[in-house]
């Protein structure tokens, strides 16, 4: 096993200063309201060790946080994932598969580097990154065109972004970073012009919707996992907008033509049956936005996020 059977550590972030629409920091009480945190200790069997607290991190907000090299709230974007990787760290150098509740995905610049750190420290090894998403979120500083830093925690993770401040995501070290060759997207189709060449440049894995619904989603995972290898401990970050906007409409950046609620819950599966789940963030839940009137959207969406993150921890197993 890589991490220990029944531990799983929980960290809830509150947090949306990757992106500018309020009430994705709405996400993790949402979440845990509908019961999934219950769910996960009373009908999968877990321990879980949780602080009983959405961090909103408010404390590290600067009172000003002018844009850097044309990145949105750099100072707070930088501030809460450095404490939010110690947290994440913490709880895998601990031999716990960790599970985040975001927040935007600019969050997972602290889950990613908090885990590729621990497992080189306890395992000895390199971990892969499984990016489930409409979007690639690899943009660098210069190839965005927002600025918002959830379309850019890929490139700071892998180092294709970089930035000397150590108060601007300078904390950053090789420890905590990944390997392009070990990254894996599934699910693009909003990919940006640079975001596409950088993709080719650095020869990314990566499946497409056009290739999910070539192959199948069954030969997908195959060849995604088959990229990864055996015995790799994998950290899967789940954007729910991955989801076609039909099951997960409550998110920011919807994207319609995307995947199935049952193709997300069977991704999850098989990140779960490879037994090398070391941790997995749910994100991009944003309650606050509905489509229409009378829409049961926040709902299901809500919903759908915590199918995913059951999948992944083994509720289909019979
Ligand atoms: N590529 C666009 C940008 O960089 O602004 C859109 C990014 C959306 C990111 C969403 C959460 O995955
Ligand atoms: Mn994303
Ligand atoms: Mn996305
Ligand atoms: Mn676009």
């Amino acid at each position: 096993f890589l991490t220990k059977p029944d531990e799983i550590g929980v960290v809830a972030v509150g947090f949306s200063g990757g992106q500018c629409k309020p009430g994705v920091d709405a996400a993790p009480s949402a979440l845990i309201a509908s019961g999934l945190l219950t769910q996960l200790h009373t009908e999968l069997g877990y321990n879980l060790h949780h602080d009983d607290t959405v961090h909103s991190y408010k404390d590290l907000m600067p009172s000003e946080d002018p844009d850097v090299r044309g990145m949105k709230n750099p100072l707070a974007v930088s501030a809460v994932t450095k404490k939010l990787s110690e947290q994440v760290y913490a709880h895998a150098k601990e031999g716990r598969c960790v599970l985040t509740l975001g927040g935007d995905h600019s969050i997972a610049i602290g889950t990613v580097s908090g885990t590729a750190k621990a497992i080189k420290e306890r395992l000895g090894r390199e971990m892969a990154v499984i990016w489930v998403d409409a979007h690639a979120d690899i943009n660098t500083p210069e190839t965005s065109d927002s600025g918002n830093i959830h379309g850019m925690p890929v490139a700071f993770l892998t180092g294709l972004a970089k930035e000397k401040r150590e108060e601007i995501f300078g904390w950053l070290q090789k420890d905590n970073l990944v390997s392009v060759k070990k990254l894996v997207y599934i699910g693009l189709r909003d990919v940006d012009r640079g975001e596409k060449q950088i993709l080719q440049e650095h020869g990314i894995c990566a499946f497409s919707m056009h290739d999910i619904d070539r192959h199948g989603i069954g030969r997908i995972m195959e060849m995604a996992l088959g990229h990864i290898g055996n015995d790799t401990p994998i950290h899967l970050s789940f954007d729910v907008d991955a989801l076609d906007p039909m099951w997960a409409p409550s998110t920011g950046t919807p994207v319609r033509g995307g995947l199935t609620l049952r193709e997300g819950d069977y991704i999850a599966e098989c990140v779960h049956a490879t037994g090398s789940l070391i941790a997995m963030d749910l994100v991009e839940v944003n309650p606050t936005l509905e489509p229409g009137v009378n829409d049961i959207g926040a709902h299901e969406t809500v919903r759908a996020g915590c199918s995913l993150v059951r999948c992944a921890l083994g509720e289909s197993l019979l």
